[in-house]
């Protein structure tokens, strides 16, 4: 099947919003009195607000209504996004600017398939909203990676079967997420956490589309 379309994650792999995910997690979980290390954070990388946040909480055996849930999630939400807005566009991941600029160059589409209610703000502060086809967050989305919805919203958007679309991925749940949406996928990052992909790199520096191909094919 003939790859027309790359589908990429955005945290982790456009652009490094972990880092502010993490200290925005370990904040709250510091007030709530919960061990939060970058271990931890790595099993919430890909994973949406609410759910991080039970995952925090059960850590901590804190039981709490939905209420006090929400309040929690939107205090999270404030630190991240104050992150966000002082974010600059240098902090672009390596490689990714003239990796967009091969693949369009080769005629492959682009779209972002991102868990985050925060996706639209994090790609226009680092300035790349002009550059992709098509853009699904997690507003547009109601099931969590893995599972695929956000991935298949992002292929039948760009009018192509999921057959056609490569997803890149820097999280366990993202990768779980393009194969049960029958799309192969690009690890981005360690390829001891991120070895159930169909090929592994550690960041887009010195990749362009013929690399891809190639890894792809020697499989
Ligand atoms: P928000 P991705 C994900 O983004 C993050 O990896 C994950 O840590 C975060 O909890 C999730 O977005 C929701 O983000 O709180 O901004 O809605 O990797 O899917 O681009
Ligand atoms: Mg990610």
């Amino acid at each position: 099947m003939i790859l027309k379309a790359c589908i990429f994650d955005l945290d982790g792999v456009i652009v490094n919003t972990a880092k502010y995910h993490f200290l925005a997690w370990k904040k709250l979980a510091d007030q709530l009195g919960v061990n939060f290390t970058h271990a931890f954070n790595e099993r919430l990388k890909g994973v949406s607000r609410m759910e991080s946040l039970e995952t925090i909480l059960k850590s901590g055996d804190i039981i709490l209504d939905e209420q006090e849930k929400e309040e929690l999630a939107a205090k999270k939400n404030n630190w991240f996004v104050k992150y966000l807005n002082n974010m600059s566009v240098n902090e672009t991941l390596p490689g990714v600017v003239s990796f967009l600029d091969d693949i369009e160059h080769n005629h492959i589409r682009k779209a972002i398939g991102s868990a985050s209610k925060n996706a639209g703000l994090a790609i226009r502060k680092i300035g790349l909203e002009d550059r992709f086809d098509l853009i699904i967050d997690g507003t547009m989305v109601s099931r969590a990676k893995p599972d695929p919805e956000v991935f298949l919203k992002a292929a039948s958007g760009l009018g192509l079967p999921p057959a056609q679309c490569l997803v890149f991925e820097d999280a366990r749940a993202g990768i779980q997420a393009a194969h049960n949406g029958e799309m192969k996928c690009v690890g981005v990052g360690n390829p001891d956490i991120l070895g159930e992909a169909d090929v592994v790199i550690d960041s887009f520096s010195n990749i362009n589309w013929t690399t891809i191909l190639t890894l792809l094919n020697s499989k």
